[in-house]
């Protein structure tokens, strides 16, 4: 059997990933394809587990290092026990981030060293690489308004990452960008300014070679 088709979502905070997830699981499954939809750091409940204590509020925040541990260990759960059996059995699968956020968010935002951490991710995630990456980029401005808009709406406050101040999101915005930059095959940035509806035009369109 063939392999199945991985896809990723990444983007900085309120760029409108689990958004376009969403839709882009349904429209694949119209078109009759299996879709395993999974989001990162979650899917698994070891890996929902570390999620859980990632975004405590109330504890001690973990240091630089425990946070991307925490990161990679969720990972390497949830490629083990849902993507890897889901490639091999021919379904797609769709994940609202994966480990381009390790080196955009613990490598550009936090400092770590990239190298050290493109060698963590690949044994993380024995190597596994998405087929196709879609990044999201939005404005500092669209990124606030859409943040402000939601935590109304649901009366939540701003979780640790997302309030980690605008020269860390500045840095992992411009992460994005040369991770792009350097793998223009694999990752295709979108203008995610706009409504949902013309983003997902582009996301559809940019899904097109593998179906
Ligand atoms: N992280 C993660 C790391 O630091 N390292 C890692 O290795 C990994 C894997 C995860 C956090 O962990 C960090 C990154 C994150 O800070 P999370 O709660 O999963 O935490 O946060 P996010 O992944 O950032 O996901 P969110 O759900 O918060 O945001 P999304 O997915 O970008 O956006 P979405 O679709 O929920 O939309 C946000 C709001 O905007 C509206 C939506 O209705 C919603 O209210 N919206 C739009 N409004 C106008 N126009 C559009 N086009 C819109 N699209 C969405």
């Amino acid at each position: 059997m063939a392999r199945g088709t991985f896809i990723t979502f990444e983007g900085g905070e309120g760029c409108g990933k689990s958004t376009q997830v969403r839709r882009l699981k349904e429209a694949l499954e119209r078109e009759g394809h299996e879709v395993v939809l999974t989001r990162e750091p979650g899917g698994t409940w070891l890996a929902e587990e570390i999620r859980r204590l990632i975004k405590d509020q109330e504890s001690d925040a973990p240091c630089d290092r425990s946070e991307l541990l925490l990161f990679l260990a969720a990972r390497a759960q949830l490629v083990k026990n849902v993507i890897r059996p889901a490639l091999d059995a021919g379904k797609w699968v769709v994940s609202d981030r994966f480990s381009d956020s390790t080196l955009a968010y613990q490598g550009y935002g936090r400092g770590l060293p990239l190298g050290i951490l493109k060698e963590m991710n690949a044994f993380a995630c024995e190597n596994l690489k998405p087929d196709l990456t879609i990044l999201l980029d939005v404005s500092p401005e669209t990124s606030q308004a859409r943040l402000h808009a939601r935590e109304a709406a649901t009366h939540t406050v701003a979780d640790r990452i997302e309030q980690a101040g605008d020269e860390f999101h500045a840095r992992l915005r411009a992460g994005f960008a040369e991770l792009a930059k350097a793998e223009p095959e694999r990752i295709v940035t979108i203008d995610a300014n706009g409504g949902p509806n013309e983003v997902w035009e582009d996301v559809w369109k940019s899904t097109r070679r593998f179906r």
